[in-house]
């Protein structure tokens, strides 16, 4: 497949960072609470008059990714609850109308102007707010909206908003998602990514629709498991295509923040997904959910700094590079003529590799000889992931 210049970052990129953060936060059970606690529109909206975030500081956040050695942001300008953390003229139910008053995407934007991260725009088609998201789908049946909306109007309402975002912030891309609440309606997906690509000509388009990617789609998602694995309680299309690939993942099991989930990943877990998303031929974009103050829980923050040590000793075995396998206990990138392959699991001292190339050496300090595609571990270093680089 030819890729565009833009692809092409995309695939260099390797690591980005995803943010999910709106009024949901207040109630600090995730951003799927007004569903899954059945609150309906006129319980939910008087949260935005409590969302103050008095210590939200978007260079704060991006200084913190930018030293964990994430290349780009990705950040839910709108949910599904449908509140929107930006200042759309299509709608009052937004963040320019709160206490906080900010308009959140734009600062947002600025602060990756000024690092060099480049920002996505997550967007949600699907929307538990709006009076035309009709008939519902298999969501939001607890939103306590009058029968019969217009279909249409919300088609309008939805392609409108992406048509601002477009216009008014510049993302390098769009990542939407929610289309599964209803998997038949008519999206207007060409329409839709015909008018994003009219607009910037390389933003680069994904969709969360866990399908084969649609005409229009620049690069293909995979949600919390590798390409090509079905995943867990969400079901991701087995099918890789040749597009550039991107699997997104939670710290702990919650996208939005949550104070009852502790069940954070260990870092080692952490640059384990890294390596092998990597040796998959994909992006991994790590998530946090921003507490309803503004600030990164600290078990995330100190994770993310970790990471960004690890890729400032290792990450020429990541950035830039190509997968080419992922075996039960190692795998393998490549950059042109050099390949580094990476063990994750240091069961076995014994490993068969695939190479017969004699120049190996390792970038951690493990004690090793190979043989006849056979690698002999005599000493592990301590690093949790041992590299070696074939040349
Ligand atoms: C979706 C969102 O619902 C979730 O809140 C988060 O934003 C994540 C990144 O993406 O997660 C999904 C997507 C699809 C299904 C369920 C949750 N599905 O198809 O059942």
């Amino acid at each position: 497949m030819k890729y565009t210049p833009s692809q092409l970052w995309f695939m260099d990129a390797k690591f980005g960072i995803f943010i999910h953060w709106g009024i949901y936060s207040l109630l600090k059970r995730g951003e799927w609470v007004m569903h899954n606690e059945k609150i309906p529109i006129s319980k939910y909206e008087p949260l935005k008059d409590m969302f103050e975030a008095s210590l939200f500081e978007p260079q704060e956040w991006v200084e913190l990714f930018k030293d964990a050695g994430a290349r780009y942001v990705t950040f839910t300008s709108k949910h599904h609850d449908g509140f929107c953390m930006y200042d759309s003229a299509l709608t009052e139910y937004k963040v320019t109308n709160t206490p906080l008053g900010r308009d959140v995407v734009g600062e947002l934007r600025d602060a990756c102007n000024d690092e060099g991260l480049k920002l996505f725009l997550y967007y949600s088609q699907l929307d538990w707010h709006h009076p035309d998201y009709y008939p519902l789908g298999r969501t939001g049946q607890y939103a306590g909206r009058v029968e019969g909306g217009d279909w249409e109007r919300y088609l309008e309402y939805y392609i409108g908003q992406v048509r601002e975002l477009a216009v008014n912030y510049k993302p390098v891309g769009f990542w939407f998602d929610g289309m599964w609440d209803k998997p038949d309606a008519d999206w207007k997906l060409h329409d839709l990514y015909q008018m994003i690509h009219s607009i910037l000509p390389n933003a680069l388009i994904g969709n969360n629709h866990h399908r084969k990617p649609y005409p229009g789609e620049d690069f293909q998602i995979f949600e919390q498991s590798l390409p090509g694995e079905e995943g867990g309680v969400i079901k991701n299309t087995t099918y890789i295509s040749d597009l550039p690939l991107e699997t997104c993942l939670t710290i702990n099991n919650s996208w939005g923040y949550n104070e009852q989930d502790h069940q954070h990943k260990s870092v080692e877990k952490l640059l384990e997904y890294l390596v092998k998303t990597a040796g998959m031929n994909s992006n991994l974009l790590l998530n946090v959910g921003p507490r309803p103050d503004g600030t990164i829980q600290k078990e995330h923050a100190t994770r993310l700094i970790r990471i960004g040590e690890w890729l400032r000793k290792y990450g020429e075995a990541i950035y830039r590079t190509r997968g080419v396998s992922v075996e039960e206990n190692y795998s393998v990138t490549r950059r042109d003529e050099v390949q580094y392959l990476m063990i994750t699991t240091k069961e076995s001292n014994v490993l068969k590799v695939p190479f017969k190339y004699a120049r190996l050496h390792s970038l951690t300090p493990l004690k090793f000889e190979l043989s006849n595609s056979v690698l002999y571990i005599s000493e592990w270093s301590k690093e949790p992931i041992e590299i070696l680089k074939l040349e």
